[in-house]
């Protein structure tokens, strides 16, 4: 038949899924084969991922995909969130457990760079935005461990999950920017970045780039999934926010995407890198994307801050907020109608990126900004979906302001799709319609690169977003009441934000 079906692994922070994307020139649909938790584990006070259990649930769905189809599989696609890896000695053997990004081991790193690197220099160099657990600082703080002194390779994850799925090592662009050791000009390691810094790029393989063929699945994992062999991996934009990006169902160029979950990111697609100082003093960060673009945006802490919150309160048995659908669907009414902008904090603040504790930080954060502490979790709720809101619209300013282009529409996609009431916030803030959809955006972004390099579909992004445009459900948000309100609640933030970066 004319119909192919892709496998699109797409892995978050907190869950993990294998979708099968069914495609045809005029047809793209989705169905979910199996999902999994996703469950960092601590071990003697080091935060890890779960790499073993990821990569079960891998082949649990890839087991799935492969029964619930009559069709053979044409290929498979891996993403994943950014900048953490695994280390492999010389024979492939994974020396150590893959650390978590929100583990606070990077602690200090930054300053012992810039005691070789200005941040000015490293942001010239390579236009990543700082962020303690950017790949880079995690080398520094791993120099002379026993792992990576033995290493012989670095896989980021992604490209880990394909090296077991085929043999075959390699390292995905999108994702290998995400390390803050790529030169977004050039779109090849910053060569003299790690020489300066004693960081080794050997570890890593060649880069290959989105459409690039990665391998076949290997024997044993053909045995054990059931699938008909062979099954090509298409490297994809594996950064997820990459993949995300690209399933962004835009018809107009002059729009702006937030890619929400875990994280908010929120900024433009560009073709060129925006690499100037008071870029670097915004902290905004040049991420490469698919198709030769630049994704420039701000990392906001999104809807960690709410599921950080809700874990807490369930710990301590706070009633109306066990985390059940209905509940959380309570929750967020009760939100709604809470007094809107009440207290708003920083949700750019890298103070929110460790996990526990998350009501109280928000507290503190309200009382050193001199705001009233909210009390119950519906207010806590408000107060951070108005904050995110509100970081939702300084990014797209700033991100307007400093690369000289203008927005006239917001996308949404990703996990955040689903809450109405951060659509409708972000709206009003950034006194912009919002379109919201795919809640799926990175595994279609997966699935569409997939579909290209197999020939099943053709054309550049405007033609895949085109193709998203005309199939997938979408609801759009028209912004409502006082805009002045949100500058009032700016202005109580005051110029912290603004200048943390610059420090
Ligand atoms: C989102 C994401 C972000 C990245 C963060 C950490 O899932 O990939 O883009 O900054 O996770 O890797």
């Amino acid at each position: 038949s004319k119909e192919h079906r892709f496998a699109a692994v797409d892995l978050g922070a907190s869950s993990g899924r294998v979708i099968v994307g069914e495609v045809a020139p005029e047809r793209l649909s989705l169905h979910e084969a199996h999902r999994f938790p996703n469950q960092p584990t601590r071990v003697l006070g080091t935060l890890h991922w779960n790499i073993l259990s990821l990569y079960q649930g891998i082949l649990n769905g890839l087991k799935a995909a492969a029964r619930n189809t009559t069709h053979p599989l044409t290929g498979i696609g891996i993403d994943t969130w950014a900048v953490d890896y695994g280390l492999l000695a010389a024979d492939g053997t994974l020396l150590a457990n893959p650390v978590h990004y929100r583990d606070t081991r990077t602690t200090g790193a930054a300053e012992k760079v810039a005691e070789t690197l200005s941040s000015q220099a490293l942001y010239a160099a390579t236009g990543i935005q700082h962020l303690p657990f950017n790949t880079l600082y995690q080398l520094i703080s791993a120099q002379g461990s026993p792992a990576l002194t033995a290493a012989h390779r670095l896989l980021l994850i992604p490209d880990l999950i394909s090296y077991w799925l085929t043999g075959e090592p390699g390292t995905e662009l999108t994702n290998a920017s995400t390390t803050q050791l790529i030169d977004p000009r050039t779109r090849d390691w910053a060569t003299p970045v790690a020489q300066a810094l004693g960081i080794d790029l050997t570890l890593f393989p060649p880069l290959r780039h989105p459409g690039d063929p990665a391998g076949t699945l290997r024997h044993e994992v053909l045995a054990e999934t059931g699938l008909a062999t062979p099954v090509p991996v298409t490297a994809v934009g594996s950064h997820d926010t990459a993949s995300a990006v690209v399933g962004v169902p835009a018809t107009t160029p002059d729009f702006a995407y937030i890619a929400t979950g875990t994280w908010s990111l929120a900024g433009l697609e560009l073709d060129a890198p925006v690499l100037t100082e008071a870029s670097r003093a915004a902290n905004f960060t040049n991420e490469l994307g698919v198709d030769g673009t630049v994704r420039y945006l701000r990392n906001i802490m999104g809807l960690w801050m709410l599921q950080e919150c809700v874990r807490a309160w369930e710990t301590r048995g706070t009633t109306a907020t066990q985390a059940t659908h209905t509940d959380l669907t309570a929750l967020l009414q009760a939100a709604a109608r809470a007094t809107p902008l009440r207290s708003v904090v920083d949700a750019g603040d890298p103070a929110f990126i460790a996990p526990h504790h998350m009501p109280d930080r928000i507290a503190d954060a309200c009382r050193r900004t001199g705001q009233p502490v909210p009390r119950t979790p519906a207010e806590t709720t408000r107060c951070v979906l108005d904050s995110l809101a509100l970081a939702h619209r300084r990014a797209i300013d700033d991100a307007a302001r400093l690369s000289g282009r203008t927005v006239r529409t917001v996308h949404i996609v990703g996990g955040g799709v689903h809450n109405a009431l951060l659509c409708q916030l972000t709206a009003d803030a950034c006194g912009l319609p919002v379109i919201a959809g795919p809640a799926e955006a990175a595994a279609l972004g997966n699935v569409l690169v997939q579909a290209r390099a197999a020939g099943v579909i053709t054309g550049g992004l405007s033609e895949l977003r085109a193709l998203l445009h005309s199939t997938q459900p979408l609801r759009q948000y028209e912004p409502t009441g006082d805009h002045s309100a949100w500058d009032r609640a700016a202005a109580r933030l005051g110029d912290a934000q603004v200048t943390r970066a610059a420090t």
